[in-house]
């Protein structure tokens, strides 16, 4: 079956000159939104927001060239969606399946400031199994900011349901060198690079000139990055969430990534929001957890 004539079923959804389901990379079914403010687009694989863009700025997220498009391999780039674990876990895929799955577009509309709004939910999985029964939406709103909300609710009448989540955000930068981090000062983290040694940030602000892989724990804190070469400054603002990372993987990790350029991470940084480690959510019977971040940006 060809790509448009499985994207038949979500045809409904689309709103002209606003919302539209286009053939993506790797014969993909891929969202173009189109705002009064921006662009974006998303894939259903992963409902995978892989590009955003404010009019008259360059893009905010940072997708590689290199980035697989295909069934069983997750989007390198733009948001990918962490859940219900992050990292790797011995005999499954690292960071969990919802990256991996097809999801499905349940509703769009449109706002009254000229913006768009597209919900998803993950579809029954075989990965899921194992789990207690749940239900995972994910709400995407274009407007001059990107607004992106996990929602997950624990569907079992008598078991708690234990998960990690994180948006996995890539973000482009003009260049790493120069580009530092604000709001993670007094925040302890492990670090992933030094075999997850405890540690405490101490700078004002932080600046990548190696390999960084942080995982802060306990904050709740909004972040800036701050781009001189682009001339602009992110702000991640977010809620429902006590864990920020940090990852450039500099140059020898970046040549150990299939999907990865050699010199890609001189133009992207991932700082991820979400709740992993300690700061794990445990969710009662009946109860919803709501992860949200609101990216926007402004000139420096
Ligand atoms: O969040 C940082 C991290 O967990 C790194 O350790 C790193 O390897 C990265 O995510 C990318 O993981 P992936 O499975 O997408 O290659």
């Amino acid at each position: 079956m060809s790509v448009m004539a499985r994207l038949d079923r979500w045809k409904r959804f689309e709103i002209p000159g606003r919302i539209a389901l286009t053939e993506g990379n790797g014969e993909l079914g891929k969202i173009e939104v189109l705002t009064r403010h921006s662009t974006a687009e998303i894939y259903l694989h992963g409902a995978h927001v892989t590009g955003f863009q404010k009019n008259g700025e360059p893009p905010l997220l940072f997708t590689s060239q290199f980035s697989r498009f295909a069934l069983n391999q997750p989007i390198r780039g733009g948001v990918p969606i962490i859940f219900p674990w992050f990292g790797s876990r011995e005999g499954e895929p690292a960071h969990g399946f919802a990256r991996l799955a097809d999801w499905e577009l349940i509703e769009t509309a449109t706002l009254p400031s000229g913006g768009a709004t597209l919900r998803f939910s993950l579809p029954d999985v075989p990965e899921a199994a194992t789990w207690p029964p749940f239900a995972a939406y994910y709400i995407v709103t274009v407007t001059d900011q990107l607004a992106l909300e996990l929602v997950v609710v624990n569907a079992s009448p008598d078991q708690t349901f234990t998960f990690e989540n994180c948006l996995h955000t890539y973000y482009a930068v003009g260049d790493i060198n120069s580009v530092t981090v604000l709001g993670l000062k007094g925040v302890s983290y492990q670090d992933k690079v030094e075999h997850f040694t405890q540690k405490t940030e101490t700078n004002d602000s932080i600046r990548i000139s190696s390999e960084v892989d942080r995982v802060f724990l306990d904050t709740g804190s909004p972040i800036e990055i701050h781009d001189p070469t682009l001339k602009r400054i992110v702000r991640i603002e977010k809620s429902g969430s006590q864990s920020t990372v940090v990852w450039n993987p500099w140059v020898t990790k970046s040549q150990q990534i299939p999907d990865f350029g050699t010199d890609e991470f001189r133009r992207m940084l991932c700082v991820e929001t979400g709740n992993v480690d300690r700061n794990r959510i445990t969710l009662p019977p009946g109860e919803t957890a709501v992860l949200k971040i609101i990216v926007s940006s402004r000139p420096a």
